[in-house]
């Protein structure tokens, strides 16, 4: 009896060993089903950023291996990013049936209309409500830019006389003005001079430009912060301007621009390649309509003067 008793123990005992034993077996298994183990694998197609102007760009996401339930991947951008950009769908849905075929989420960089920069962010995948725990908290991420689409502008507090020599030598004097806003970068002096910069050869349109100084659909600001104007997709600004270029504590001031008020190269005698010791168009940086391009009309080259300054990209 004692006997039997005891082999009886020993066969239950043998089988709960053999039942973990298989446990542990269906375990291994599992995991070792993917490469890696279960993962959100998440894929950047195309460009790394995004911009102010709307660029947007696709992210394709799917599980590394087949789950025993539904997985849902909570889509998210980070705290920088949802001030940056959009993103859609915000939850995707993976079954043992489209576990391996990638859903696709747009992010789209959008326009804050303040003078802020390129920004970093983050788009984050985390997986939730899953049914099956191996999947529970999966996360993962993909590292983007929004470019900007803001540039700062400003008028030097000194000038030139108009036969400075060429456009270099102007886009000089910009970046070595005592009163350029701190923290920017590399300017451009808003001049024409019919070679080498030139805006619109047809009134206003922004065809046949050579080395513009603007760039398309982007908007300008002043060093305190207000918002002088946007351009179109022709590189020019759409008039009239949201604040003149000078704020009013700083009084007006005349620049060189060598155009008209359309834009074209002025056909007055210095502007052909700013050497002369003629005369040369200036414009007037206290007005916002288009003639703050050419207002004060034609002046003699000895009369130093200021320059529109515009930051590149
Ligand atoms: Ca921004
Ligand atoms: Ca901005």
């Amino acid at each position: 009896m004692r006997f039997l008793i005891k082999a009886a123990s020993f066969i239950g005992l043998f089988t709960s060993v053999l039942f973990m034993l298989q446990c542990e077996r269906i375990d291994i298994l599992k995991k070792a089903s993917g490469s890696g183990g279960p993962s959100l694998d998440v894929v950047l197609t195309g460009d790394n950023y995004t911009d102010e102007n709307g660029k947007s760009v696709t992210v394709e996401v799917k599980l590394s291996q087949e789950p025993q339930a539904d997985v849902t991947v909570v889509v998210s951008l980070n705290s920088i990013g949802v001030t940056e950009a959009t993103i859609s769908p915000v939850t995707l849905l993976f079954t043992s049936a489209t576990w391996d075929t990638a859903s696709i989420v747009t992010v789209a960089g959008i326009d804050d209309g303040t003078y802020d920069g390129n920004k970093s962010y983050k788009a984050e995948f985390l997986s939730a409500s899953t049914g099956d725990s191996d999947f529970d908290g999966l996360s993962n991420s993909v590292s983007l830019n929004n470019y900007s689409n803001d540039h700062y502008i400003f008028v030097t507090a000194t000038g030139l006389t108009a036969n400075f020599g060429d456009v270099s030598a102007a886009d000089s004097h910009c970046n070595s003005a005592a009163n350029k806003p701190a923290g920017s970068s590399e300017f451009l002096a808003l001049i024409a001079d019919g070679t080498s910069r030139i805006a619109s050869v047809t009134a206003s349109i922004g065809d046949g430009q050579v080395g513009w100084v603007l760039e398309p659909n982007a908007r300008y600001y002043r060093e305190d912060g207000a918002f002088v104007g946007k351009t179109g997709t022709n590189s020019l600004f759409e008039f009239p301007l949201t604040s003149e270029v000078k704020n009013t504590a700083e009084g007006t001031a005349y620049p060189w621009t060598g155009l008209t008020s359309g834009w074209q190269t002025s056909d007055t005698d210095n502007n052909t390649g700013w050497t002369g010791l003629g005369s040369a168009i200036r414009g007037n940086t206290s007005l916002t309509g288009a003639t703050m391009l050419d207002e004060n009309g034609s002046n003699v080259y000895s009369s130093t003067s200021a320059f529109i300054c515009v930051e590149k990209p």
